[in-house]
């Protein structure tokens, strides 16, 4: 296994739209053994495949609490079904946005099918927490990014701080060439 880098916004690759899986091979496992260690080293409790540069329809996750057995949980080629007409607030934050925390309503209970570690079809009946990581995961997946369901102005003030601070990083890179 090996940790890879987040992605953080404004990187374009963000915006991808995410292909199906072919096939769950051992490439396909050694990609989800990666995120997940990624996603534990970050922290976070999900983790998409773009969000490590592979435009695949992949998300890892594990919501277990600090004190918990580890519970990982991998979903390849999900897909939502009935979510709820009533909505659910929680305050999201997303690697891929570092330091952005806002309340976002979604749908509070919804079917994913998907197919697992091993490639067997599943069906998960998803609420709390999980059904609102997987539909953030899922946005993920169709390039969208949780400040996308944002007011414009909270939006942008987000992606302005995020594109000062990307702005800065490369200026320093540039005064110190070969540092890491
Ligand atoms: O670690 C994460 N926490 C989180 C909290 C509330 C709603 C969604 C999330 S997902 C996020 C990790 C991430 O960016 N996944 O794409
Ligand atoms: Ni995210």
């Amino acid at each position: 296994m090996a940790k890879r880098p987040i992605l953080t916004v404004p990187d374009p690759r963000l915006r991808e739209v995410s292909k199906d899986v072919d096939e769950v091979n051992d490439e396909t496992r050694a990609l989800m053994d990666d995120m997940l260690e990624t996603m534990y080293d970050a922290p976070g409790i999900g983790l998409a495949a773009i969000q490590v540069g592979v435009p695949q329809r992949i998300i890892v996750m594990d919501l277990a609490g600090k004190d918990e057995e580890p519970q990982p949980r991998y979903f390849v080629n999900p897909k939502i079904l009935n979510p709820a007409d009533e909505m659910a607030p929680y305050e999201e934050g997303c690697l891929s946005v570092p330091d952005a925390f806002e309340e976002l309503d979604r749908p509070a209970t919804c079917t994913v099918e998907y197919l697992d570690y091993d490639g067997q079809p599943q069906t998960l009946e998803a609420e709390g927490l999980l059904a609102t990581c997987i539909q953030h995961e899922m946005d993920h997946l169709e390039g969208v990014l949780f400040i996308d369901h944002l007011s414009r102005l909270k939006r942008d003030r987000i992606l302005k701080k995020l594109k000062r601070e990307a702005k800065a990083r490369e200026a320093e890179a540039a005064d110190a060439p070969g540092v890491a």
